[in-house]
Parts: C-alpha cells; structure tokens; sequence
C-alpha cells in the first residue's frame, strides 16, 4: 500500500495560506485520499466515471465553489484552486467534472442567466442533483469556436436549436446541457460572425435531444465524453441566457475553467513526482545503491520540484489577482498553458525513474500521463495558448 500522501510545500507557501484556505485544501486532500484513491486505477481501467462521489462533492461544496448564493460555497478563486489542486492529484477526469459544473454550467447561468434561471438551477447543481454539461466544440470546429455551426431560430415564443456538438464532457449523464448556438434573427449581430452567438439551457430529455459516448479513449477515461445532436429541439425563449451577447460569452467561461486547470495540473504533477521520489529511495540498481542516489536520477526530481514549486507560485499569484479584480484572460492563459506542459513533462520524467514498473496500473504515473495529453488540447490547446499570449504581446492575431 503506498504511503499517505504528506503534502508539497518546497518553498513553504502553506506560510502564506489563510486558515480558511488550509481547511478547505485538507477536506479536498482528505476527500481525494480517502474517496478517489482506492477506486480511480480500477475506474480508469473499466472507462468508468465515479458517478457514487457527485452527491459527497456536493456536500463539501466543491461545485460553483466560487459563485455567491443559491446554495453555493462562496470560496475564494485561491481557495477554489486548491480544491482543483487535490482533485487531479486523484484524477483529471473528477477534476474535469467539477471544472464543467462549476466554470462551465453554475458560471453562465449565474452570469448570464435570469433570475428564474438560477433559482432553478442553481441551487440542485450545487449539491450535485442534477448534472450539467457545456457544448461548444462541434466535429468541424474546436480551437476555431467561432465557426460554430449550431443555429437556433425563433419560431412564436420558442427557440428551435439544430446542431452536433462533440468532446463533451458528461454529455450522456447531463441533466442540462448549455448549448452555444447562433441566432438567426434579425438584428443579433452580422450574420455568420460570432457576434451572434447566444447560450442556451437546453434540458437533455426535450424531443430531438441525443447524446452518445466515446468510446476507445486512452485517456480521461474515468470520464464521460460524449457527442450531442439537436435535431429541431424546441426550448421556450425564457431559456436562452439572456446576459449572453457573442463569442466573448463562451469565452468569459473558459476564463474561470482554464483558471482551475493551471492549479489542476499542478496536482497530477505532484501526484507523479511523489511516486517517483518514494520508488528512488527503494530501486536499487549498481553496486546495490538506492536509485536515488545517482546524478541523473536526481537531476529529474530537482527538475520536478523546481518546476512544480514555480507553477504553484504562478497559480497562487494568479488567484490572488483573480481574487482582487486584477486578472487578465492572457494571464490566465500562460498559467494553463505552463502548467499543463510542466505537469506532462513531470509525468513523464517520473515515468521514466520507475523504468518497466512505471508502465503499470500498479503506480498512478502512466494514468496522470495519458489524462494530461487530453488536458494539454481541451480549453485551447498548448498552442492556441501561445498564440492567445502572442496576440497580447504583438497585438497582432496569428491563428
Ligand atoms: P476573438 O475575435 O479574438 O474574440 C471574440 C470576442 O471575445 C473576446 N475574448 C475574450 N473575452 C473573454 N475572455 C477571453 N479569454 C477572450 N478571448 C477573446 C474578444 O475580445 C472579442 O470581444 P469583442 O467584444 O471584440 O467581441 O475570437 P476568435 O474567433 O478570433 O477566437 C479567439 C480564440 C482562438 C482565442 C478562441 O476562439 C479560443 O480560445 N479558442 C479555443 C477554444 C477552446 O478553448 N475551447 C474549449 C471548449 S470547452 C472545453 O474544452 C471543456 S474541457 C472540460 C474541462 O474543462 O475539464
Ligand atoms: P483542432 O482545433 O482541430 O486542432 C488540431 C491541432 O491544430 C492542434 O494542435 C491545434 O493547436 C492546431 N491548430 C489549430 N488551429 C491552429 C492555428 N491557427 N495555428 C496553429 N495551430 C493550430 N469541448 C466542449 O465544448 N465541451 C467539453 O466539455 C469538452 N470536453 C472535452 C473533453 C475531452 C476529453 C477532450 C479531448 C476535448 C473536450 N472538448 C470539449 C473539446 C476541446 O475543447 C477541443 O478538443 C479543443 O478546443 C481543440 O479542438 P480540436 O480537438 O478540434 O483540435
């Protein structure tokens, strides 16, 4: 059985850290270690999605942590960081469950969402009744949203939505789906720009409403992705997010996904770095000395604590801009993007200090691996990341 996980705090940030903060890192680590653990190699073995941990999560707060009222928690961005921080130390799908709930479903609908909306919403999202999902990506367009080709037209008091959405996270299990469309009415904006994109609370059980899983992933497997189709689904208007005007409204979502992704991955790096230092300690290879104790083996763990301690520093910083007001999408953007790349580099070296046993499901590095792959192109990927960063620096769009 491996050894209780003890925390990483190289450059002893926990100093830093609110009381509040603390507690809320210590429920969300005692949650993963004594909830997510013991099952999660099997889950991702068995493609399986922990559908029996939603309704506890919901219990500690960890869905629309962030968000004020209607039964949410009320965390601060740090506070909610450290949430995603522990949850993809288990595995990145449960982080990407809560991520699509929180940033992706609760956010929209409590940013632009009427009042009605969100007393209807709100409050079972929270405690993890119902399920959301978000559709924005379509089989045609992923890092180009902006091509969507969803419609939704008026018809009397109702909308008509028709459209395929693909990759989408929980798809097959949602009770609501929120569907990026564009309008086809007058006066919405030029047609065929994302000026005309609008959000939509589509429930999954209306008529011409379908999803189906992919199946034959080789990562994110402990999590649902699912294709969606509308095929002429009828919605009164009253749901259609009435705060929702063009692209920039997906977008804003990203922002608060792509935030919890950068402290998210941070979590699968320690993850991998911790099983590489215990089994350095216990390898022994030449002249029966602990792996540990060659150059080279310990060049890699000092490459992975440097690394992870400044991208802890980085998410911290960021939250606390986050937390003032101050944050910019494009630092959002480097934190995701760093993140990410340090975490599958993290993987991979730790991968490489365990040698042939690294390749089992008997140690957790191969699994962060493979899910870090799918993290590393969902949200934009590394290199629309770069581009989003080029655009701030130059003023000049290269995609
Ligand atoms: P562009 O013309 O640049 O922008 C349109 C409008 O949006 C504004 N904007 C932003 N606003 C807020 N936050 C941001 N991050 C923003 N980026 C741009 C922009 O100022 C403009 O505003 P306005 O007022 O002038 O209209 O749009 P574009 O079509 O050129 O595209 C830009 C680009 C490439 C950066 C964007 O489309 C992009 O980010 N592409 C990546 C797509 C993506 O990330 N998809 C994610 C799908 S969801 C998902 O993957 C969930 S994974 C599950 C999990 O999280 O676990
Ligand atoms: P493409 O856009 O086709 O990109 C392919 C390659 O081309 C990439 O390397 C990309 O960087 C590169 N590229 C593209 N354009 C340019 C350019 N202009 N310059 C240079 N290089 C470029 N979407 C949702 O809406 N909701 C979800 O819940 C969701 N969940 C997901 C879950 C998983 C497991 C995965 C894998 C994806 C999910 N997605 C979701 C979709 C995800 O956001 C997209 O996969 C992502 O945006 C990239 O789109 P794409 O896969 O179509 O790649």
């Amino acid at each position: 059985m491996a050894a209780k996980f003890q925390g990483f705090d190289f450059l002893q940030l926990d100093a830093s850290f609110s009381e509040d903060e603390l507690l809320v890192r210590r429920t969300a680590r005692d949650f993963v270690d004594d909830n997510v653990i013991p099952i999660i190699e099997a889950c991702f073995r068995e493609e399986r999605f922990p559908r029996e941990l939603i309704l506890l999560m919901g219990e500690l707060g960890f869905f629309g942590a962030t968000l004020q009222d209607y039964g949410c928690a009320g965390m601060s961005n740090v506070e909610y960081g450290l949430v995603m921080q522990e949850l993809e130390r288990g595995d990145s799908g449960l982080r990407s469950f809560v991520s699509v709930q929180s940033a992706l479903v609760m956010y929209p609908i409590h940013a632009f969402g009427s009042n009605e909306q969100k007393s209807t919403w709100l409050p079972a999202l929270a405690r993890g009744e119902k399920i959301g999902c978000f559709g924005l990506t379509e089989p045609g367009f992923g890092s180009n949203p902006g091509g969507m080709t969803t419609r939704a037209r008026r018809s009397g008091s109702e909308y008509v939505l028709n459209g395929e959405k693909m990759w989408i996270t929980s798809g097959s299990i949602a009770d609501v789906a929120v569907i990026w469309a564009k309008l086809e009415e007058e006066g919405a904006g030029k047609p065929d720009s994302g000026e005309t994109v609008r959000g939509f609370l589509v429930e999954t059980d209306r008529p011409g409403f379908s999803a189906h899983d992919v199946h034959g992933k080789w990562s994110l497997r402990a999590s649902i992705t699912s294709g969606l189709s509308l095929q002429e689904v009828r919605v009164p208007e009253s749901n259609m997010l009435p705060g929702t005007s063009g692209l920039k409204s997906p977008l804003m979502c990203l922002n608060q996904a792509r935030y919890g992704i950068g402290w998210g991955a941070i979590g699968a790096a320690i993850a991998c770095y911790d099983t590489a230092l215990n089994y350095s300690k216990i390898r022994k290879q030449f002249h029966n000395q602990p792996i540990a104790g060659h150059q080279l083996v310990q060049e890699k763990l000092v490459w992975m604590v440097t690394e992870i301690s400044k991208a802890q520093l980085f998410s911290l910083h960021v939250g606390r801009l986050k937390d003032s007001g101050k944050v910019g999408h494009q630092h959002i953007s480097m934190a995701k993007r760093n993140n990410v790349w340090m975490a599958l580099e993290t993987a991979r070296m730790a991968r490489d200090i365990l040698g042939a046993n690294g390749i089992t499901e008997d140690h957790p590095i191969m699994r962060h691996m493979l899910n870090l792959e799918s993290v590393k192109t969902y949200e934009g990927t590394h290199d629309i990341h770069t581009l989003i960063l080029g655009q701030h620096l130059t003023g000049i769009a290269a995609y």
